[in-house]
């Protein structure tokens, strides 16, 4: 007879590996505040791998921001955590809030 626990152990296993990959499927992403540009309404992030964007690594770059007062939430050196969305090729954030 086999011993149910490993089994159990094993799909709690591979339900943990699961959740960040889940994860990484949204549109939310980690990032930092390069600069921003509030007259022009962008802002550019350091962020991590954002695979709805095509973007498998992180790396820095421009956004545009979906509202200028997200820029008055945040400077530059801040931690946040975004999200982003491709808006006819111009990548715009469409929320953002500071990270703990
Ligand atoms: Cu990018």
């Amino acid at each position: 007879m086999k011993k149910p626990i490993p089994t159990l152990a094993a799909a709690m296993f591979a339900t943990i590996l699961s959740l960040p990959a889940a994860y990484a499927q949204g549109n939310a992403a980690q990032g930092e505040v390069k600069k921003i540009d509030a007259s022009a309404g962008k802002i550019s992030l350091k962020h991590g791998p954002i695979k709805s964007l095509g973007m498998d690594e992180g790396m820095t770059m421009v956004f545009r921001v979906k509202d200028p007062a997200m820029l008055k939430q945040v400077k530059v050196g801040d931690k946040v955590e975004f999200e982003a969305e491709n808006a006819d090729g111009a990548y715009t954030v469409t929320k953002m809030q500071k990270s703990k």
